[in-house]
């Protein structure tokens, strides 16, 4: 049987994971949509899904069996809190929420429900290319991991909608969780350095240097750039004790003519991470299904929010801000047992 999947935030990647859930995988149909903007809600709904006027409204349908949040990460809040407090299994798309208290929320609300709902749209990690780097640096042949350079680059963002805090607040917690989650570490504190401001962007504070200091020592330097006009280019290199492991590059047609040899740059997320994001819904489809979640949890999507804060802090501070984290509720120690599909 399908899993009845009801979406709220029919926008850009609302869209996106419609048309995969529709169009690209099996065991999930769209039965119902909500949006702020009733329209874009009606345009975005496929043939038979019904269109509700509130999230609420949505969340709380029978018709619905498990939730997909695709709205503006400051509402992400309440529309997880909901679903938790009603046992349906959520994905909401990150950053899971903009706060520290707002994700304690999060995890108090879940850990009381006894079982895990919640998944992160922390899509890198389900991407093949990652998933083989990961592998090189747990098989120990390199040695430890020393250094991480991560770089996160964006053609353009959305003018007026994306604001000064948002390299930091909704961009960098991508590399924030995969710094984590490849070095299998933790981020113990922050620094951010800021560049020459590019003139791609007016007025936005762009690019941003950062500087994530794990808990091993090791260092992950981040460069979050938004407006860098060419296309969208994300880039990883480890450098261990005994040798480098990096990202490819995607691979992609190497097309010769009159201007050289050279291979295309992805236009945006939706066609670099295109696999990453199927497959993180294949592996959500199944967790669902069995009234749970599997990858990245709210634990790690509080794990992010510190790192946020704490870059935030750094714009302001220009020095070092250290991150605290509570203890790790016993929830969050396990992946959850998902059976194979
Ligand atoms: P968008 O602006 O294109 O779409 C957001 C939609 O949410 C809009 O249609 C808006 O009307 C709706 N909305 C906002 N608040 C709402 C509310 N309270 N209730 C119902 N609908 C509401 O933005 P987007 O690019 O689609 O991004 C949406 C979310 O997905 C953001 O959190 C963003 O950070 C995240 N995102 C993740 C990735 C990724 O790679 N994982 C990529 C893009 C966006
Ligand atoms: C966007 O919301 C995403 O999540 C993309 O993956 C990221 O690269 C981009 O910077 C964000 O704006």
């Amino acid at each position: 049987m399908s899993l009845a999947v009801g979406v709220i935030g029919t926008g850009m990647i609302g869209q996106d994971h419609i048309r995969r859930l529709t169009r690209v995988l099996s065991g999930a149909e769209v039965v119902a949509v909500s949006d702020i903007d009733r329209t874009r809600a009606g345009q975005a709904a496929p043939a038979g899904a019904e269109v509700f006027d509130t999230p609420q409204a949505l969340i709380r349908s029978d018709k619905v069996q498990a939730v997909l949040i695709c709205s503006w990460g400051p509402a992400h809040e309440e529309q997880l809190l909901d679903c938790i407090s009603v046992g349906k299994p959520v994905f909401c798309e990150k950053p899971m929420v903009t706060s520290e208290a707002a994700a304690l929320k999060v995890i108090d609300a879940e850990v009381a429900f006894g079982r895990r709902l919640v998944q992160v749209g922390f899509m890198r990690r389900f991407d093949a290319d990652y998933r083989r780097l990961k592998a090189v640096i747990d098989g120990g042949t390199l040695g430890l991991p020393l250094m991480y350079y991560s770089k996160h680059r964006n053609a353009s963002v959305p003018e007026g909608l994306y604001t000064s805090d948002m390299p930091l607040n909704d961009t960098l917690v991508h590399d924030a969780d995969i710094s984590r989650w490849l070095l299998s570490d933790e981020i113990a504190s922050v620094e951010v350095r800021l560049p020459r401001r590019s003139r791609q962007g007016g007025e936005l504070r762009d690019p941003h240097l950062v500087l994530l200091h794990m808990a091993s020592g090791a260092i992950v330097d981040v460069e979050i750039s938004v407006n860098i006009a060419y296309g969208y280019d994300i880039r990883g290199e480890v450098s261990c004790e005994k040798g480098l492991a990096a990202l490819p590059n995607r691979p992609a047609p190497v097309v010769s003519d009159q201007f050289g040899i050279r291979q295309a740059i992805p236009e945006d997320w939706r066609e670099r991470f295109i696999e990453a994001y199927d497959q993180e819904f294949r592996e959500w489809i199944v967790a669902a299904g069995q009234g749970t979640a599997t990858g990245p949890s709210a634990w790690d999507g509080y794990a992010a929010t510190l790192v946020a804060d704490a870059a935030l802090r750094a714009v302001t501070s220009g020095g070092r801000e250290e991150i605290a984290m509570r203890d790790k509720p016993a929830l969050y120690d396990t992946a959850a047992k998902v059976a194979a599909a």
